[in-house]
């Protein structure tokens, strides 16, 4: 009788939470590996590239959090999309990036920038400014 008892409050437990487990369920094969799936579609981070794989449009990075996707700081790979030009950066590189999800709920960097042209970038339009 009780493991009759405890058996249904289990699979009430377990009918409640089937939308969760239903949002989740696709989360580990097609999105962005190591964070949880959030309802949020686009966010922005900075980090450090570990590697850059041009042909296969992916990098290795370590970056900080990213509040709007609720993304802990952690290393992983992300692919970019072609819009991104790899061939600009180099292992070790700081940088800023906008990471999005696509339709098939893959994260993807749709844009990225050095850190350092980021700054320096703002510093040649000053000078170039006719103010200055
Ligand atoms: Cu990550």
């Amino acid at each position: 009788m009780v493991n009759a008892n405890t058996l249904r409050i289990f699979i009430a437990i377990a009918v409640c939470s089937t939308p969760t487990f239903a949002e989740q369920a696709p989360e580990p094969a097609n999105a962005a590996r190591g964070h949880a799936a959030t309802a949020a579609q686009q966010g922005e981070g900075t980090g450090t590239l570990h590697a850059i794989d041009m042909p296969g449009k992916t990098v290795n990075l370590t970056h900080g959090p990213i509040p709007a996707l609720k993304w802990m700081g952690m290393r992983m790979d992300l692919p970019v999309t072609r819009r991104v030009d790899l061939s600009g950066f180099q292992v070790g590189d700081d940088v800023q990036f906008t990471v999005k999800k696509g339709r098939d709920n893959q994260f993807r960097i749709t844009e990225m920038v050095k850190k350092s042209d980021a700054q320096g970038g703002q510093a040649t339009e000053s000078a170039k400014s006719p103010a200055n």
